[in-house]
């Protein structure tokens, strides 16, 4: 691990612009980046934070055919949604590119032009997956099928995410093609491979000897297996129509793989942006004493800890990453988050719903990120980390400091008095959280991290339940003004240190304190963090509370974005064998009215019905008491097989069947044929 660097390289994984980003790649990646970046800030360091649109890939070429628009319309489109996001949510990228860029195309082509002249690649023609149907060759997600290691169904060609085993297209089984849904054939094409066999001892000597108590054990037990595994040449270019040209002779046809080109985004974009700065880049990717820190999804692993490392070995002027804190991935109410089912709570409709409140979603995702494990995000923890934490704790201590400073002394911070051992005793807790925080949040632990700065809340809240200044006042006035004192020193402290985490919050409540410049080092070493006779403002509500009310409505959002999938994706039961017209004919369908109906007792599933058959009235029993009550089943026109074998149930005997259907998420509906002017008994047929 590099100690004391000079300057840091931050980069967050490069969304694929073929659609908008939700909460798990905020919760995943762009949020612990974020507050990794601003907390470097905060301690005066040079920060690269660099990001950008990953607009090459099968992925974009698929939705382009999708949406039945170019792939550059499509790009443009979410490249344009997806930055507005990351400013809506304070993500503080120095900059963000896109890798549709001319300086991302000559600096991707510079380098893979580069490894070729070094002779670092293997020319080899072999037989890949083709689809003779659309004329085209299957690479990555075009073409899906069984994954060998874990028997997936859906594994992709080039990675299957249920196990995150890499994989090459060919390696699949029963592949099918995506683009028309045929089997594909082998046809022979030429590709140039990176020899990643040639890196394992350096991964070993980097990895899996240099980086055993540094790097997060699921990144590090991920690498290890892959090379314990053994490491097989990659393919670094493609047969597509979309992305940047391969630039060798002979290579007509051919594209960069884009996870050959992406990661190359990182340095394309540092390019970019220290041609705006006029600051030379090349220190932020060559110099050693520059920390590198990739932040990724753990589907991303093997991408930067295995094949871009080996790319930057290999060409031999780069510096490697010193960590790479991927985290797992977040689910959404116990289901995994998905763009094509549209599983998802996207960034641009939360601010719809829930404007100006960007830092209770950043503050819900770090409090629940998925460091170590997958985890879950669910909207009753969502309003829980509002109204129970935000609200409870912080906006609490916050509105009491603020509302008294102001009733008591016109909003001026006072002169204290002499400090009592409790308040001392404060005011030396205090200074400890900020290297409490630092610690945490330089291991990538930010859920402690978050937690730590909840406990500056609660340090001041418990001061103030201790101290009562609201009952000393009466009394005691001179210790009130010490006591308000120290209580704004906490506030203020609260207000520097939640920055990184709550920059929306941070800049409100230093609106409120008329607080400025105060440092992260000073809440550590001052003890005057807001001077006697200072002015403060006025108190607003930091965290309002959430409704109910508006937590059902993202509840039942999910739950149509549920039944839209189902009716998606409803498999139709196949038809059953061929019968004869006799046997049809043996069957008596007729009209009948339900006219009595009541519950079965002690059997939740079934109702006892009078119907009129036309024929008789008879007692059906029939299953759909969870469906319908006795009182809306009365009076229904309804189909009766009436000539069904009689059957007791629960002790009632059972003369026929009504025929009922169900709907996509399992409501039944009665199966009518119009029956208006038909009367009870007419027979169907
Ligand atoms: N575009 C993100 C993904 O796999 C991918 C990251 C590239 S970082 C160089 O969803
Ligand atoms: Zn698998």
């Amino acid at each position: 691990m590099l100690e004391n660097p000079k300057r840091y390289t931050i980069t967050a994984a490069l969304p694929y612009t073929n659609g908008p980003i939700h909460i798990g790649h905020l919760a995943g990646v762009y949020v612990p980046s974020d507050i990794y970046a601003r907390y470097l800030r905060l301690q005066g360091k040079d920060v690269a934070f660099i990001c950008g649109s990953d607009e090459h890939g099968v992925a974009i070429s698929m939705k382009a055919k999708k949406e039945g628009i170019t792939p550059q319309q499509v790009i443009d489109k979410y490249d344009g949604i997806i930055r507005q996001s990351f400013i809506d949510f304070g993500i503080s990228f120095d900059n963000y590119s896109r890798t549709s860029s001319e300086i991302h195309h000559k600096t991707a082509s510079e380098f893979f032009r580069k490894l070729y002249d070094n002779g670092d690649f293997i020319e080899e023609t072999t037989e890949q997956l083709y689809d003779a149907k659309a004329d085209q060759f299957l690479a990555d997600r075009f073409v899906t099928g069984t994954c060998p290691k874990c028997a997936n169904e859906d594994a992709y060609g080039d990675q299957c995410e249920k196990c995150g085993s890499t994989l090459n297209a060919t390696d699949l089984i029963n592949p099918k093609s995506t683009i028309t849904g045929e089997t594909p054939i082998l046809k022979e094409t030429k590709h140039w491979f990176l020899p990643l066999n040639r890196y394992e001892d350096f991964l070993k000597e980097w990895v899996l000897e240099g980086h055993k108590s540094d790097w997060k054990s699921n990144v590090y037990g991920q690498v290890k297996s892959w090379v314990d595994g053994g490491l097989e040449p990659r393919a670094v270019t493609r047969d597509l129509d979309w992305g940047i040209d391969v630039p060798v002779e002979g290579a007509e046809g051919k594209k960069l793989y884009v996870w050959f080109d992406a990661p190359i985004g990182y340095i394309s974009s540092t390019k970019e942006w220290a041609a705006k700065q006029g600051k030379d880049w090349e220190p932020y990717w060559k110099d050693a004493d520059t920390k590198l820190v990739h932040f990724i999804g753990k589907d991303n692993i093997v991408f930067h800890c295995i094949i871009f490392p080996a790319m930057l070995k290999a060409e031999g002027s780069y510096i490697l990453p010193d960590n790479v804190p991927a985290n797992e991935f977040l689910n959404l109410e116990g289901n995994k988050l998905s763009t094509s089912k549209n599983w998802a709570v996207w960034l641009h409709e939360y601010l719809q719903d829930f404007p100006e409140k960007q830092d209770v979603l950043r503050y819900a995702l770090t409090a629940n990120a998925p460091e170590t494990k997958d985890n879950d995000f669910t909207w009753k923890d969502f309003q829980a980390r509002n109204n129970s934490e935000l609200a409870a704790i912080f906006g609490n201590f916050i509105n009491r400091v603020i509302v008294l400073t102001n009733k008591y002394y016109d909003g001026i911070v006072p002169t204290p008095n002499e400090f009592s051992e409790g308040d001392l005793q404060a005011l030396t807790e205090l200074k400890a959280y900020p290297s409490v925080i630092a610690s945490s949040i330089e291991r990538y632990r930010f859920r402690e991290a978050l937690s730590e700065l909840m406990n500056v809340a609660r340090l001041g809240n418990k001061y103030l339940t201790e101290e009562e200044p609201w009952k000393m006042v009466k009394e005691n006035p001179e210790r009130v003004k010490t006591q308000m004192y120290v209580a704004l020193q906490i506030a203020t402290a609260l207000q520097v240190l939640c920055e990184p985490f709550l920059p929306f919050t941070s800049e409100k409540l230093g609106k409120m304190l008329l607080n400025e410049g105060t440092t992260w080092n000073d809440v550590a070493t001052k003890s005057d963090l807001l001077v006697a006779n200072h002015k403060i403002g006025q108190a607003e509500i930091l965290f309002a509370q959430i409704e109910d009310a508006e937590i059902q409505k993202q509840i039942d959002k999910l739950e149509a974005t549920k039944t839209a999938n189902k009716i998606e994706n409803e498999t139709v039961t196949p038809q059953k064998e061929t019968t004869s017209f006799e046997d049809f004919a043996k069957i008596d369908l007729r009209i009948g009215t339900i006219i009595e109906a009541e519950k079965m007792p002690k059997a939740n599933k079934l109702l006892v019905l009078k119907v009129d058959t036309g024929i008789d009235v008879r007692t059906i029993v029939s299953g759909i008491a969870e469906h319908f009550t006795p009182e809306e089943v009365i009076g229904k026109k309804v189909t009766v097989l009436v000539n069904l074998a009689p059957r007791a149930l629960r002790g009632v005997e059972s003369e026929g069947m009504l025929l009922l259907t169900n709907t996509p998420d399992g409501k039944l509906v009665f199966v009518n044929p119009d029956t208006d002017g038909v009367s009870n008994g007419a027979v169907i047929g």
